[in-house]
């Protein structure tokens, strides 16, 4: 069967120029509304769409040139890595997607990602948004190739990185078709300035499963999944509406129950996933203490320990008193 992306790269390669250096940056994104469940492995293709708020200069400055030694060279954060590193061979398997229609492009591929160790996210969706980005401006394909067609693109590396295109908030529609071809990204294209974002790191370490085996193994074995997709749907349309209404009071309860139920598939598979630690939970219950007091901020979990919070810039005071490890966002700030 044919795949939309791969089409859609095969024909842009077609204008292809000599390759350039060309240094690209796409934010992290963390999802409001979760993606979890593919309906295809091998094209990331989503059983539910997703939403996401992006997060401003925290993310992946990429930069591809061509290589003037004839063979392939990865970087990331200024250190040279073989090439069989899990982090190397994924950029190359992806850059390859480019190159089987220019195989003779030995290519240096630097990453420097921004978001703080310390604060445990995962890179691998501002990663592949900033190597398509890259990859697409160093053949000469950013004006052959749109912000939507790249985000379908990038999807191939990771489904989180077709969120990763823009700044503010991103929609992720599921898509219907078998070639992947409607299953892409758009911004929301609203500003909503006092919205904020707090880390809170629980263990900065690697995940004890990743997230790709973490989905698969809940879908197959976690008899709770079933309701997932289309719960996943009716939140993702609900959070859409209210972020549309500025209206976070809806917002906030919603954002909270999807990750909860989320985690709730995962609990329930045979045997149980569980990326939230004993901290973790530490953290929610003082949240939700909090919250009987007055404090208007919510939570969200992704897979992993760690805990985001999601308030208005009002709260931001009370937030950073009673969770001081926060890290705080300010997702619509100008870069
Ligand atoms: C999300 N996550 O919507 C969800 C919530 C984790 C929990 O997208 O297999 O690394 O590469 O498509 O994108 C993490 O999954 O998975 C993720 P693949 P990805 O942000």
């Amino acid at each position: 069967m044919s795949d939309a992306a791969k089409q859609l790269i095969g024909t842009a390669m077609t204008s292809a120029s000599v390759p350039k250096p060309f240094a690209a940056y796409a934010p992290s994104n963390i999802a409001l509304s979760k993606y979890w469940g593919k309906r295809d492995h091998a094209r990331n293709l989503p059983l539910n769409s997703s939403l996401s708020i992006s997060l401003a200069d925290w993310g992946s400055h990429t930069q591809v040139s061509p290589s003037d030694d004839g063979q392939d060279h990865v970087t990331l954060g200024g250190k040279e890595l073989a090439l069989d590193t899990p982090f190397a061979a994924k950029a190359l398997r992806f850059a390859d997607l480019f190159r089987t229609h220019a195989a003779s492009a030995p290519l240096r591929i630097d990453t420097n990602n921004t978001i703080p160790t310390a604060a445990g996210l995962a890179s691998s969706a501002s990663g592949f948004a900033a190597l398509t980005r890259a990859i697409c401006g160093c053949f000469g394909l950013t004006e052959t190739l749109s912000e939507a067609q790249m985000s379908l693109i990038a999807r191939l590396g990771s489904g989180s990185a077709t969120r990763s295109f823009w700044h503010g908030f991103v929609r992720w529609d599921k898509g219907t078709r078998e070639d992947g071809a409607d299953s892409f990204a758009h911004p929301l294209d609203l500003n909503w300035p006092e919205f904020r974002i707090a880390i809170l790191p629980v263990d900065v370490g690697p995940k004890s499963q990743s997230s790709r085996d973490g989905m698969n193994h809940t879908v197959v074995t976690s008899p709770l999944f079933n309701s997932w997709p289309d719960q996943a749907e009716a939140d993702c349309a609900a959070i859409e509406s209210a972020i549309k209404e500025q209206d976070f009071e809806t917002l906030g309860p919603l954002v909270e129950a999807n990750a909860l139920a989320m985690h709730a598939t995962m609990q329930a598979a045979r045997p149980a996933l569980t990326y939230l630690t004993s901290e973790s939970w530490t953290l929610l219950e003082r949240l939700w203490r909090a919250r009987q007091d007055g404090l208007r901020a919510f939570a969200t979990m992704d897979a992993g320990a760690n805990i985001k919070l999601i308030f208005l810039k009002q709260a931001a005071t009370d937030v950073m008193e009673i969770f001081p490890q926060a890290q705080m966002i300010d997702p619509f700030s100008k870069p």
